[in-house]
C-alpha cells in the first residue's frame, strides 16, 4: 500500500459564494487528487458540524479558515506518512477529533481529507472513481431534477423547498435531455404568464406563486409541452423540507398560508399524490416525528418513495430506529452530513441489507467537483438528486454522469 506523503487544504467559494473547504492530497507514487466540500441551507440538527469561523467581520461569520487549519496543522502531521487506507484514515481523523458530531475538527475539514483518499485510493489503482467504488455491478441512476425552488433555496414564497422531475426513460443522456428540454419549456410557460424566470440556489426557477398546486400545475403542463407524459416518463418527486415549515410551539405546518397538524398534512400528501404524478416525497414531516413517517410509509410507501433526509443525515445510528419503526422507505445521502466515505459506506449498506431505495444528493452550496455521480454510479445507489438543468455546479454532475456513460458503452475512443 503507497504512504500518503502531501496534504494542504484551502478556503475556496461555493456556489452562493460562502467560503467552504478544498483539499489537495499526494502519494509517494505521484498521484495528486483534491476534493471540494459542498454545504448546505437546510440542514437537519443532527448533521455533523460544519465548522465556521463565526467571525463577522469576515464573509459574515462564514469563513472556514479554522477547519483549513484544522486539516493543516492537526490532521496534516498524523497522517502524513501514513499508508493510505480510507476505513484507517477515515477512524484516525474521528479519533483526532474525538467528538460526537466531529464539531473539533469540523466535519467539512475531515470530509475533505476523506475524499481525497478515496480519490487517490482509486488513482493508485489506476482506475475511475465509479470503477473502484463498483464490486461488478454498476448502473446509471435516476436523476431527480429541481426545476422549481422555493423554501429556504429562494424567497419567492413557495413552500416546498424543491418540485422535482423524474425522467425515467432509457439511458442518462436521454433522461439529462428530456430533463432539459422540460427545463426550458418551463422557462416560457412562466415567461407568457408574466412571471419571472429568475433562479434559485439549485438552478430552479424561483417564480411567485400563490400555492404548491400551482407549481405543481406549471410542471405538469411543461412536462406535457415538451412532449412527454406525466405518470408514464416523468414523473414528479418532492422534497418538503418540512422542518423549515413547523412551528414547534403550536406542533403545526404552515403550508399555502394554512396551518395543518401532522393528520392534516398526510391527508394533504395523499390528495397531492393522488392528483399528481408524484413518485417520491422527501422529508414529509419535521425531522424528529418518525410516527408520522411510520404512517405515511404504511399510506402511499406501496405506491412511492418515502425519503428520509433531515431525518437521518447519513448517520447509521440515527438510520436504525427508523427501520425498526419501517419509518421510509429510502434515504437520502450527503457525505457532509456524516464527514467520513467510510460512515457513509456503512449507512449505504445498512440500507441496501433492509430494502431501503438510495438517493446520493448534492448540497444547495456546492462546488463543481463531481464525485456524487461517480458513487452514484459505481454503488448502484438507484438515484441521484443534483438540482436543476442550469448552474455550473448542477450541469458538471450531469455532465459526469454523461460521460461515465459514453465510456461503459465504448464510446469515448480517443483513436
Ligand atoms: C436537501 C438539500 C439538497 P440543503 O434538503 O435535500 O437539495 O438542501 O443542501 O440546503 O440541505
Ligand atoms: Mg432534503
Amino acid at each position: 500500500m503507497t504512504k500518503i506523503t502531501g496534504l494542504c487544504a484551502h478556503e475556496i467559494l461555493d456556489s452562493r459564494g460562502n467560503p467552504t473547504v478544498y483539499c489537495e492530497l499526494q502519494t509517494e507514487n505521484g498521484v495528486k487528487v483534491n476534493a471540494s466540500v459542498p454545504s448546505g441551507a437546510s440542514t437537519g440538527s443532527k448533521e455533523a458540524l460544519e465548522l465556521r469561523d463565526d467571525v463577522q467581520t469576515r464573509y459574515d461569520g462564514k469563513g472556514v479558515k479554522r477547519a483549513v487549519a484544522n486539516v493543516n496543522e492537526v490532521i496534516k502531521p498524523a497522517i502524513l506518512g501514513k499508508e493510505l487506507n480510507q476505513s484507517e484514515i477515515d477512524k484516525l481523523m474521528i479519533e483526532l477529533d474525538g467528538t460526537d458530531n466531529k464539531s473539533k475538527l469540523g466535519a467539512n475539514a475531515i470530509l475533505s481529507v476523506s475524499l481525497c483518499a478515496l480519490k487517490a485510493s482509486a488513482l493508485e489503482e489506476g482506475k475511475e472513481l465509479y470503477e473502484y467504488l463498483s464490486d461488478g455491478s454498476i448502473s446509471m441512476p435516476i436523476a431527480m431534477m429541481n426545476i422549481l425552488n422555493g423554501g429556504v433555496h429562494a424567497t419567492n414564497g413557495i413552500d416546498i423547498q424543491e418540485f422535482m422531475i423524474v425522467p425515467v426513460v432509457k439511458t442518462i443522456h436521454e433522461r439529462v435531455r428530456c430533463g432539459s428540454e422540460i427545463f426550458h419549456k418551463l422557462k416560457t410557460i412562466l415567461k407568457k404568464k408574466g412571471l419571472t424566470t429568475g433562479l434559485g440556489d439549485e438552478g430552479g426557477y424561483a417564480p411567485k406563486l400563490v400555492s404548491n398546486t400551482e407549481a405543481l400545475d406549471l410542471i405538469v403542463e411543461a412536462i406535457k409541452t415538451a412532449g412527454y407524459t406525466p405518470g408514464k416518463n416523468v414523473f414528479i418527486a418532492l422534497d418538503v423540507a418540512a422542518n423549515s415549515l413547523y412551528d414547534a410551539e403550536t406542533k403545526t405546518y404552515r403550508l399555502d398560508n394554512t396551518r395543518m397538524n401532522r393528520d392534516g398534512l398526510l391527508n394533504y400528501y395523499k390528495y397531492l399524490v393522488n392528483k399528481y404524478p408524484i413518485i417520491s416525497i422527501e422529508d414529509p414531516f419535521e425531522e424528529n416525528d418518525l410516527e408520522s413517517l411510520s404512517k405515511i410509509t404504511a399510506l402511499l410507501g406501496n405506491k412511492i418513495m418515502i425519503v428520509g433526509d433531515d431525518y437521518f443525515v447519513t448517520n447509521a445510528k440515527l438510520f436504525k430506529p427508523a427501520i425498526e419503526k419501517k419509518a421510509a422507505n429510502a434515504i437520502l445521502l450527503k457525505l457532509n452530513q456524516i464527514g467520513t466515505v467510510t460512515e457513509m459506506l456503512d449507512t449505504i449498506k445498512l440500507a441496501k441489507e433492509n430494502g431501503y431505495k438510495t438517493v446520493i444528493s448534492h448540497r444547495s452550496g456546492e462546488t463543481c467537483d463531481t464525485y456524487i455521480s461517480d458513487i452514484a454510479v459505481g454503488l448502484n445507489l438507484g438515484f441521484i438528486k443534483t438540482g436543476s438543468l442550469a448552474r455550473g455546479e448542477r450541469i458538471a454532475k450531469y455532465n459526469r454522469l454523461m460521460l461515465i456513460e459514453d465510456k461503459l458503452l465504448g464510446k469515448s475512443k480517443m483513436e
